[in-house]
C-alpha cells in the first residue's frame, strides 16, 4: 500500500484496511468503471472534469466504506460524542486530502499518468468548497480534520448554503462580486432525503396549569420548513476513522408546489412557497468580523440549531439513558455565538417536550455546551433585536427571559443591590428596542469558556467578559491557542518540503505528531540539507510566479523578497498601513539615484483577500493597492526593485499555492484586534518569516520560534486604549512619512486622489482608531530590518530551518486534544475496538 503512512499507524490500519486501493491497476479500473458507467462517457472522450470525476467517484468509494464503518464503531461504542456546530466549514477542495489521508495518492498518480493525466491538473479542476468567510471557518475544517485523525468520535453540524463566498474578480481595480455556485458537480456529499427534521419558524405560546399545577407551554401556529440532511465524509489521516460533517438544507414541508395555486392560474405563486423555504440555507453571509441582525440571519441559524439538536437528542434516546445521563454522552461546542439558541433549544426540548423540571434540565444544559470566543471586536458581537425575537421565535425568547432572571437572581445574591452589574451582565440590554446579548447567553448556558489565543484569552477576562469572571470564578474561562492541521498545510500544500523534512525525522509521523519537528534543528548547518531547503522555497516561488503571469500579466522575478498579506480585507488587519509602506518605499526609490538604488532589495508585495460586499472602505483598500500597482509595476525606472500585485479570488485551494512561496509575510492587525490568526502559523510552518505585531498568536509564535526569527513591531495591547484617547483629546500629529505618502496619493500619483480620501482621513481627521500613524515609523523601520536580514541569505535559510523546527506546538491535533480534555472530557475511540 502506502510507504508514506506512519508507524504504528500503518500497521493498525493495514490490518482493518479492506477499502484502500490494491495497487495502481486496481485503482485505474476503478476511474475507468465510473467513467464508462457513473459517467456514462468513453475513455477517449474524457476531459480532465471527467477524469476529476472517476478519481472522485473512484476515491469516494473507499471512503464510504471507512465512513460506514466507523459510524458503526462509534455507535456501538456507545460512549461520549462531541458535536462541533459552526455556521461556517471553509473546506477547500476534498480530493487531494482524500487521497493523502487515505494514502493513496503515489497510486493514484501513476494511475491517472497511464490515462494520460497529471494528477495536478485533475486536482485543480475541483471547485472549493467555500462555506466560511475566514479564519473561524478555516479553524472548524481543520478541527474536522483532526478530530477524525485522532480517532474521536465527533460530527460537525453546519449549513449546505447553495452559495459559499462569493467569488471575487478585479475589473478595473475595482473588488466586483460574482455568486458562488459550487454544487454543479459535488461528490463529496450525500443527500439524506430520509433524514429530514421540521423546523417550527412564527406561532404562538400557549400556557396551560396541569394537574400538578405545573405550568404546560405549547408553541402552536407558524409556518414549517423542512431541514434536509447531506452528510459529507471527513476521512482521518492514517487512520480508518472517518467522521461525519452533516450540514442541513432547507426545503418547502408542504412539497414542491402548490397545486392548487398552479390549476387556478396562479403559475408565480405556486412555488412561492417552496422559494421562500429554499432561502434559508441559499447564501452565506459574507461578513467576517461583522454582526448585521438580519432576519434571515436569525432564521438560518434556528434552522440549523433546531434540525441538529432534534438529531443529537434523536439519538441520544435510542439509548435509552436516563436525560441526567446526556452531558457524559454528549459535548456541544459553539463555534462563537452562531448557535447560541441550541442553549434555548435544549432547555426547551428538555422541558416543554420531555417535561424535566427548570432546574434538573438546566443542569443538563449547562454542563452539555462550551463556547469560543472569537473576537473582541464590538461590531462583531451578535445581538438580536427583542421584537424580531418575539416575532420569529416566541417561546425561545420567553424561555431567554426565564434564563436571564434566574441568573439575575443569583447575581443579585452574589453582589446584593449592585444594579450596575446587573444592567451590565444580563442577557437583555435595556435598550430601544431591548437586544438579546447571544455572548452572555452563550456564558450564562455553557460551562467553559474559551478564548483562542493566550492574550486574546486575558482580553475577554479582563475586558468585555470582566463581569462574568466576578460571577462565576475565574475556572469557567480558559485558552485554546488556535492550531492548524500539518496536513492540509504542510504535507498537501508543500509535498517537497515535507518529504525533506521526512527524510531526517525518518518518517512522516511527523505528520501526527508535529513536535518531532524539532529534530530537522540537527540539520539547520548540514549544506545540503540548507540547499536543497532553499530550492524548495524557490521552486515555490517560481510557480507562484507563473499564477501571478497568467492571471495579472506582471512579470516578478522569482528571486525577490516576496512579501505577502493574504487574509480578509478589514481596517483592525491593517492592509491601508501595508499598501502606505508599500507607496513610501516607491517614493524613496524614485528619490533615490540610479546608483543608490542599486543597493534596494527588491520586493514583490502581494496582496490578496475579499472585501466585505458592503464594507465601503475595505473596497477602497482593495482599490488603492490595484491602482498603486498600475503605477509602480509600469514604472520602467523601478523595473523589478518593486511590484504590486493583487491577487483575485483569494480562497483554500489558493493559499496552499500562496503559502509555500512566501519569504516574509504580514500579520500587522492593530495589538488587542486579531483573536489569534491562523495564517501566520501556516507561513511559518511553511518556512516563510513574518513580520508582525505583538497579537494574537504572533506572540506564542515568537515564543516558541524565538525572538531572532520574527519581526515584530508596533504599539503593545495594554497601551492602546490610553493612545486613543490621546488622539481624540490630546494632540494628533500624523507620522512626517506618513504624511509625504497622503501628499503622494492627494496629488493624484495613483489617479482621482478622491477614491482614496475615506482611508487618508481615518487616520488624519478621525482619531486613527486603528493606530496606523502610531505604527507607521516602526512599521517602516522593521521592513528595512527585513530587507538587510533577507540580503544575509545563508542567515535567512538559517532561521527559516529554525523556525519550522520548533512550530510543534501550532497543530491543531494538539489543541483538539486540549478541548477534548479541558473541555468536552472525551476520549478518543481506539481502533481496535472495530468491527
Ligand atoms: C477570527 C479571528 O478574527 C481570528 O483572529 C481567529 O484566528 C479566527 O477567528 C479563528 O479563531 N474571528 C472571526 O472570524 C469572528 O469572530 N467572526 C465572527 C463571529 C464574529
Amino acid at each position: 500500500v502506502e510507504a508514506s503512512i506512519p508507524e504504528p499507524q500503518r500497521k493498525a490500519w493495514l490490518e482493518h484496511q479492506t477499502s484502500g486501493f490494491k495497487d495502481k491497476d486496481g485503482f485505474e479500473k476503478e476511474v475507468v468503471r465510473h467513467v464508462e458507467t457513473t459517467l456514462a462517457r468513453s475513455l477517449y472522450n474524457c476531459d480532465e472534469q471527467a477524469a476529476y470525476a472517476a478519481c472522485s467517484l473512484a476515491f469516494r468509494d473507499r471512503l464510504i466504506l471507512e465512513w460506514n464503518r466507523t459510524q458503526q464503531r462509534q455507535t456501538f461504542a456507545d460512549s461520549k460524542r462531541v458535536y462541533y456546530l459552526s455556521l461556517e466549514f471553509l473546506m477547500g477542495r476534498a480530493l487531494d486530502n482524500a487521497m493523502l489521508n487515505i494514502g493513496q495518492k503515489d497510486v493514484a498518480k501513476a494511475g491517472l499518468a497511464d490515462l494520460g493525466f497529471r494528477i495536478e491538473d485533475v486536482i485543480e479542476q475541483e471547485h472549493d468548497a467555500a462555506l466560511g468567510n475566514g479564519g473561524l471557518g478555516r479553524l472548524a475544517a481543520c478541527f474536522l480534520d483532526s478530530l477524525a485523525s485522532l480517532n474521536y468520535s465527533a460530527w460537525g453540524y453546519g449549513l449546505r448554503y447553495r452559495y459559499g463566498i462569493f467569488k471575487q474578480e478585479i475589473i478595473d481595480g475595482y473588488q466586483v462580486e460574482v455568486p458562488d455556485y459550487w454544487l454543479d458537480f459535488n461528490p463529496w456529499e450525500f443527500p439524506r432525503h430520509d433524514v429530514t427534521v421540521d423546523i417550527q419558524f412564527y406561532g404562538h405560546v400557549t400556557k396551560r396549569t396541569d394537574d400538578n399545577g405545573k405550568t404546560i407551554a405549547t408553541w402552536e401556529g407558524g409556518e414549517i420548513v423542512k431541514a434536509v440532511a447531506f452528510d459529507v465524509p471527513i476521512p482521518g489521516y492514517a487512520t480508518p476513522s472517518t467522521n461525519n460533517l452533516r450540514l442541513w438544507s432547507s426545503k418547502a414541508a408542504s412539497g414542491e408546489f402548490d397545486f392548487q395555486k398552479f390549476n387556478s392560474g396562479d403559475y408565480e405563486n405556486s412555488v412561492a412557497d417552496q422559494q421562500r423555504a429554499e432561502t434559508i440555507s441559499a447564501v452565506l453571509y459574507p461578513n467576517d468580523n461583522l454582526d448585521r441582525g438580519k432576519e434571515l440571519r436569525l432564521k438560518q441559524q434556528y434552522f440549523w440549531v433546531a434540525a441538529s439538536l432534534y438529531d443529537i437528542v434523536r439519538r441520544f434516546k435510542k439509548s435509552k439513558r436516563a436525560w441526567k445521563e446526556f452531558p457524559d454522552q454528549v459535548a456541544i461546542q459553539l463555534n462563537d455565538t452562531h448557535p447560541t439558541l441550541a442553549v434555548v433549544e435544549l432547555q426547551r426540548i428538555l422541558v416543554d417536550l420531555e417535561g424535566l423540571d427548570w432546574e434538573e434540565a438546566w443542569n443538563i444544559v449547562t454542563q452539555t455546551f462550551g463556547y469560543t470566543n472569537h473576537t473582541v471586536l464590538p461590531e462583531a458581537l451578535e445581538k438580536w433585536s427583542v421584537p424580531l425575537f418575539q416575532h420569529l421565535l416566541p417561546r425561545h425568547l420567553q424561555l431567554i427571559y426565564d434564563i436571564n432572571l434566574f441568573f439575575l437572581q443569583s447575581v443579585e445574591r452574589k453582589f446584593p443591590k449592585d444594579r450596575d452589574m446587573l444592567a451590565r451582565v444580563s442577557i437583555i440590554e435595556e435598550s430601544q428596542p431591548k437586544m438579546v446579548r447571544m455572548a452572555h447567553l452563550a456564558i450564562v448556558g455553557s460551562h467553559k469558556v474559551n478564548g483562542v489565543a493566550e492574550l486574546h484569552s486575558d482580553l475577554i477576562k479582563t475586558t468585555i467578559f470582566k463581569d462574568f469572571v466576578e460571577v462565576f470564578g475565574p475556572d469557567k474561562f480558559t485558552n485554546v491557542t488556535n492550531g492548524i492541521t500539518p496536513r492540509r498545510w504542510l504535507h498537501q500544500a508543500n509535498p517537497r518540503l515535507s518529504e525533506l523534512i521526512a527524510s531526517k525525522t525518518g518518517s512522516l509521523d511527523y505528520l501526527k505528531d508535529l513536535t518531532e519537528l524539532a529534530k530537522i534543528e540537527h540539520y539547520k548547518d548540514d549544506k545540503d540539507f540548507r540547499k536543497e531547503w532553499a530550492e524548495i522555497k524557490y521552486a515555490n516561488k517560481v510557480r507562484l510566479s507563473k499564477h501571478i503571469k497568467k492571471t495579472t500579466g506582471v512579470d516578478v522575478n522569482p528571486s525577490a523578497l516576496f512579501d505577502v498579506q493574504v487574509k480578509r480585507i478589514h481596517e483592525y488587519k491593517r492592509q491601508q498601513m501595508n499598501i502606505f509602506g508599500v507607496i513610501h518605499r516607491y517614493l524613496t526609490l524614485k528619490a533615490a539615484s540610479p546608483e543608490e538604488r542599486k543597493k534596494f532589495q527588491p520586493r514583490v508585495s502581494i496582496f490578496g483577500g475579499k472585501a466585505a460586499p458592503g464594507y465601503w472602505m475595505a473596497k477602497q483598500i482593495i482599490h488603492l493597492i490595484n491602482a498603486v500597482g498600475a503605477v509602480v509595476n509600469n514604472d520602467k525606472e523601478i523595473g523589478d526593485l518593486l511590484k504590486v500585485i493583487f491577487l483575485e479570488d483569494y480562497n483554500v485551494s489558493k493559499a496552499e499555492m500562496i503559502i509555500p512561496a512566501s519569504d516574509i509575510s504580514e500579520h500587522i492587525s492593530t495589538a488587542g484586534t486579531e483573536a489569534s490568526g491562523t495564517s501566520n502559523m501556516k507561513f511559518v510552518l511553511n518556512g516563510g518569516l513574518i513580520i508582525g505585531t505583538c497579537d494574537g498568536a504572533n506572540i506564542e509564535i515568537t515564543r516558541e520560534i524565538g525572538e531572532q526569527n520574527i519581526f515584530l513591531f508596533g504599539n503593545l495591547a495594554e497601551d492602546v486604549e490610553d493612545i486613543r484617547h490621546n488622539h481624540t483629546y490630546g494632540s494628533h500629529t500624523v507620522d512626517p512619512d506618513l504624511t509625504k505618502v497622503f501628499e503622494a496619493i492627494e496629488k493624484g500619483t495613483f489617479g482621482e486622489p478622491k477614491d482614496f480620501m475615506g482611508m487618508i482621513s481615518a487616520v488624519r481627521d478621525h482619531g486613527d482608531f486603528y493606530l496606523v500613524s502610531d505604527d507607521f515609523h516602526s512599521y517602516i523601520e522593521t521592513q528595512e530590518l527585513v530587507d538587510k536580514a533577507y540580503r544575509d541569505q545563508e542567515g535567512w535559510v538559517t532561521k527559516s530551518i529554525e523556525s519550522v523546527a520548533r512550530m510543534g506546538f501550532f497543530s491543531s491535533d494538539r489543541c483538539i486534544n486540549e478541548y477534548a480534555e479541558g473541555i468536552w472530557n472525551l476520549e478518543p475511540l481506539p481502533i481496535k475496538d472495530q468491527k
